[in-house]
């Protein structure tokens, strides 16, 4: 069995989806995603440019050894657009195995763990009040775990996915005015008078049983993180994510010696060697990959593992800007997983998304059901694609009142 092709689609509904389709001389093909938010055209190059090359004439089925080929072919190793590029071609062909096998890909992972999988969607509001709404919202929707995200009273601009004005929706972190990013601006201190009590006020208002998360965003030095954990440790809080920037593991340290509060990390990470002294040392309790970035199911599964054996549970990372190709392969990851935790959703099923990637994986009541068709349960409308192109866009960036740059 051979590839016999492969094409990259940069472009979708309102995001720059980067997908990938692999095809065979047996007719069965795979897809995959090499989304990288904000930077789409690079593993959509990495792929056309250095690994499709070489894949064409490979056999689909050896999955493990074309990962080795490219990641350790490469000599110059990991890095988001590698990984990304990787990730995609590793989806690609575990969709053909399973294609082949006729089984949905989660049994070739070990089967069901569970009936379906909790997910957490995102709330958010210019001030309390608007939060407060938009969590009700969602309760209503029947969703039991919610991402909490508060503009700060007196901070110059809105913080960090924040609707500008009260009412107004969240805006989807990309900007597609150009590729020279907005300002927020950051005010620590104004931040940690209001987040805490805030919070307080939320577990008040909607009782123990909501799940409450909140993403820091990297904002904090590690011994302000560590305060924040400690104040809202009575809160019962799901997580607390990114409390500090994770390129420093040992920062986590003190967190940890500071506060049981659970500790989620890991958006931006593209391999085990990222996690793998926090995972071991059991500094924290959700793991935050995303198979795209991360290098695909064969590397995710294996950092999945590793977890699994210090009590760290996933909740990989599903920001709108994953296709529901790579939020596929995290359902069967999701299903499979003995220590899943928790799976970030956004609605992705737009009536113009789902024409483009048609699938019946859903999610009802905050639960995820995975589809039962053969392979990843997800397809690509070639025809709709054609519909879209690839739109330059940015995150911002974040300064200090004084004009610092700090992280967004
Ligand atoms: C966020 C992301 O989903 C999350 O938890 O931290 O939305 C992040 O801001 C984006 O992925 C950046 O592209
Ligand atoms: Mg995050």
């Amino acid at each position: 069995m051979k590839i016999t092709d492969a094409k990259v689609f940069v472009g979708g509904p309102g995001k720059n989806y980067v997908t990938l389709k692999i095809m065979t001389d047996q007719g069965v093909y795979g897809l995959g995603d090499a989304t990288l938010n904000n930077r789409e055209t690079l593993p959509a190059a990495y792929l056309t440019d250095y690994l499709i090359p070489s894949l064409i004439g490979m056999d689909p089925r050896r999955s493990e050894d074309i990962w080795q080929f490219f990641y350790r072919g490469a000599y110059f190793r990991r890095g988001p657009i590698a990984m990304a590029a990787i990730g995609a071609i590793d989806m690609a062909l575990w969709d053909i195995k399973a294609k082949l096998a006729g089984m949905p890909l989660y049994q070739l992972l070990g089967g069901k763990s569970r009936d379906s999988a909790l997910v957490y969607a995102h709330a958010a509001g210019a001030d309390l009040e608007d939060l407060i709404a938009s969590i009700e919202g969602y309760v209503a929707q029947g969703y039991k775990a919610v991402r909490v995200q508060c503009g700060v009273p007196g901070m110059p601009t809105a913080s960090y996915a924040t609707p500008d004005i009260k009412g107004g929706t969240a805006p989807f972190i990309t900007d597609f005015s150009g590729i020279r990013p907005k300002t927020e601006i950051w005010d620590t201190e104004k931040y940690l008078r209001f987040m805490p009590a805030a919070l307080a006020e939320i577990r008040a208002r909607f009782g123990p049983e909501l799940k409450i998360l909140h993403d820091v965003h990297h904002r904090l030095l590690p011994r302000e993180a560590a305060a924040f954990a400690r104040e809202v440790e009575p809160l019962g809080l799901f997580w607390l994510e990114d409390p500090t920037p994770a390129e420093d593991q040992d920062a986590l340290k003190l967190i940890r010696q500071h506060s049981t509060t659970p500790i989620a990390i890991g958006e931006v990470f593209n391999a085990i060697w990222d996690c793998n002294k926090l995972i071991e040392n059991e500094l924290i309790d959700f793991i935050r990959v995303a198979v795209t970035y991360a290098g695909g199911i064969t590397h995710v599964r294996r950092i999945v593992d590793l977890a699994g054996q210090h009590h760290v549970r996933t909740g990989f990372h599903g920001a709108p800007s994953h296709s529901p190709i790579s939020m596929a392969a995290q359902a069967h990851l999701n299903i499979w997983a003995p220590n899943f935790g928790i799976q970030e959703y956004l609605v992705l099923g737009t009536p113009a998304c789902d024409a483009l990637f048609p699938s019946d994986h859903h999610v009802t009541n905050g639960l995820q059901y995975i589809s039962d068709a053969p392979g990843l349960g997800v397809d690509f409308n070639e025809t709709e694609a054609a519909r879209y192109q690839y739109q330059p866009g940015s995150h911002p960036v974040v300064r200090l009142e004084d004009g610092t740059l700090w992280n967004y």
